[in-house]
């Protein structure tokens, strides 16, 4: 039993190994103000098709994704985060779904 999961650890890394070569990595500069921020865009890049893996730092409002080029593209990754109500780069956060935001995650709102 336990050289079978040995064995499908194994694989399971390689496996990763190899997409790891194909992603690419992209930074988006967001207007995200807060720790409930974060939790939104980085729900939004769960969900993402063709995002591996993404972090946001509060700190610098930077938002790192990896990204399969196959699946996604940098514009579909920047809709995805102006759709949750924030600037993505030069896209700029959809107004609906910015109006609905906590008043600290709007612009401005931290300083
Ligand atoms: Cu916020």
């Amino acid at each position: 039993m336990m050289i079978c999961i040995a064995v499908l650890a194994n694989s399971l890394n390689a496996q990763e190994k190899k997409e790891a070569k194909k992603l690419e990595e992209l930074k988006i500069k967001t207007s995200s103000q807060c720790s409930m921020c974060k939790e939104t865009i980085e729900k939004a890049m769960a969900f993402e098709k063709g995002v591996k893996t993404f972090d946001l730092d509060v700190k610098t409002k930077v938002l790192t994704v990896t990204y399969n080029p196959v699946k996604t593209t940098p514009e579909k990754i920047r809709l995805a985060v102006s759709k949750v109500g924030y600037d993505a780069d030069d896209v700029i956060a959809d107004q609906k779904a910015y109006d609905k935001l906590s008043p600290c995650c709007k612009k401005g709102g931290h300083k």
